[in-house]
């Protein structure tokens, strides 16, 4: 997603920071950079020029405010432009009640329905689901599916009529927590299609009405969700498959115009690939300066336990704590998104690199798992008789326990140097990436 923009922009802010002094005429010419890439990302070009003559009129006409050096002043106007454009402050969802998801064919409707059932259930809430796509054959089918593999129960209306289904969904869940509505696509927003869709409105009544719309239509993304919001009322947008596009920054920063704030991002096909859109969070990841507050919310959601974490910074960590926190990355996703959030490491590591030691933490883990408690608890136990048998007992080499022994040693070694609990949530990160053997 958006990597060229990432790299682009984030290549212009090291400049910015990491240089010598910068004069008026660099930051110009910097901007330049900027508005190319922002057309690259299919921002529309009126936006970027406006974007640009912001930066300009406020970061290099106006006087640097006291305090800051022409550096920090231009970043963080930039900083702020950005995060205008790509939609402002973020907003949550506003009733939970009842949802009704709208959106043209396959604008990925039904695959953010189960995602946005996951993201419910894991705050608590209980959603139930109801199909009302009863033109393509195999939709209620689909979302029937969806909510068998995750629990959640699914109305489909056995007489087919869309008007009934939405009314007897209703009644079935009333009380539940939540409802959510996958209403059919078209491929334009014809008369049929806004004439059910405003049907299914007045019949609902829902607290909100999302509109999945895929990030690659970008520019016209505007245009449709204008025409969605004056039937039915949007009150906000998904951008899905943002993975799949350099040119998401067209949706993004068209939708953002409408008034009909981005809400959510889909970044994949799996339950799991649903983001919460904060501008702000995301314009910190597109210029690399990490993303801090995700990671470590991310991290509260796993779970990392705090004795755990202090025990790193202390020095006294175990081939235990090791493994659990091998499997609480595991659980935070793949290696490359968790280093993108990690202020400072955002493009310093290359796939190749993360892939490789994503396969040694696995080799690792298994090692462990071989392991008894009492090993892993007081790693200085293990001699090279029980190395000979841990090895045997993982289909593991001696040398890949020896390995897994020195690596767990060095980074001991190095923590308790790191030590302190001065700058506790860098040095948290930081930890965590030195427990990957990466250094930076
Ligand atoms: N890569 C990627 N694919 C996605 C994402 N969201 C949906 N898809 C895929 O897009 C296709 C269409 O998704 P659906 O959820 O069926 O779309 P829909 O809007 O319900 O489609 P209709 O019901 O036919 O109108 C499926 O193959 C999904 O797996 C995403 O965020 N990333
Ligand atoms: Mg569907």
């Amino acid at each position: 997603m958006f990597d060229s923009l990432h790299k682009g922009l984030s290549g212009v802010i090291r400049k910015l920071v990491s240089g010598g002094s910068v004069d008026k005429k660099e930051v110009e010419a910097m901007l330049q950079d900027i508005r190319k890439l922002l057309l690259q990302a299919d921002v529309d070009a009126k936006m970027a020029d406006q974007l640009v003559a912001n930066i300009k009129k406020k970061a290099v006409d106006s006087p640097v405010p006291a305090g800051m050096t022409l550096r920090e002043h231009v970043l963080k106007v930039i900083y702020d432009e950005l995060v205008a454009l790509l939609g402002g402050k973020p907003s949550g969802l506003a009733g939970r009640k009842r949802i009704m998801m709208v959106g043209l064919f396959g604008s990925g409707k039904t695959t953010t329905i189960g995602k946005l059932a996951k993201h419910f259930i894991k705050q608590g809430v209980r959603p139930g689901l109801v199909a009302l796509d009863y033109h393509r054959p195999a939709a209620p089918q689909q979302l029937e599916q969806l909510g068998k593999a995750m629990n959640v129960p699914v109305y489909v209306e056995e007489s087919k009529d869309v008007y009934r289904a939405a009314k007897n969904g209703m009644e079935k869940f009333a009380k539940l927590d939540l409802i959510i509505f996958d209403t059919a696509g078209r491929n334009a927003l014809d008369s049929e299609l806004a004439d059910e869709v405003k049907r299914l409105g007045e019949i609902i009544r829902p607290d909100e009405v999302l509109l999945a719309i895929p990030a690659d239509l970008g520019k016209v993304a505007k245009a449709q969700a204008e025409e969605f919001h004056r039937l039915v009322g949007v009150t906000g947008v998904i951008i899905t498959k943002m993975d799949g596009t350099a040119k998401a920054g067209g949706a993004l920063s068209a939708t953002s115009v409408t008034g009909a704030k981005v809400k959510f991002i889909g970044m994949g096909e799996k339950p799991d690939d649903l983001e919460v859109y904060d501008p702000t969070r995301f314009v910190s990841r597109l210029l690399g300066l990490g993303d801090l507050q995700t990671l470590l919310e991310k991290a509260k959601e796993i779970e990392i336990k705090k004795e755990s974490v202090d025990k790193i910074v202390e020095g006294k960590f175990t081939l235990a704590d090791f493994m659990e926190q091998i499997e609480a990355m595991e659980k935070m996703g793949p290696m490359s998104q968790v280093m993108s959030m990690i202020p400072g490491m955002s493009g310093r590591v290359s796939e190749d690199v993360l892939k490789q030691q994503e396969g040694k933490m696995k080799k690792y883990k298994h090692i462990m798992q071989s392991m008894t408690k009492d090993e892993r608890n007081f790693p200085d136990l293990v001699t090279a008789n029980r190395i000979k048998r841990i090895a045997k007992g993982s289909g593991r080499t001696e040398a890949d326990v020896r390995e897994l022994l020195n690596q767990y040693n060095s980074m001991r070694k190095m923590m308790r140097q790191l030590g302190g609990k001065a700058g506790m949530q860098r040095g948290q990160m930081k930890q965590l990436a030195k427990q990957f053997g990466l250094s930076f």
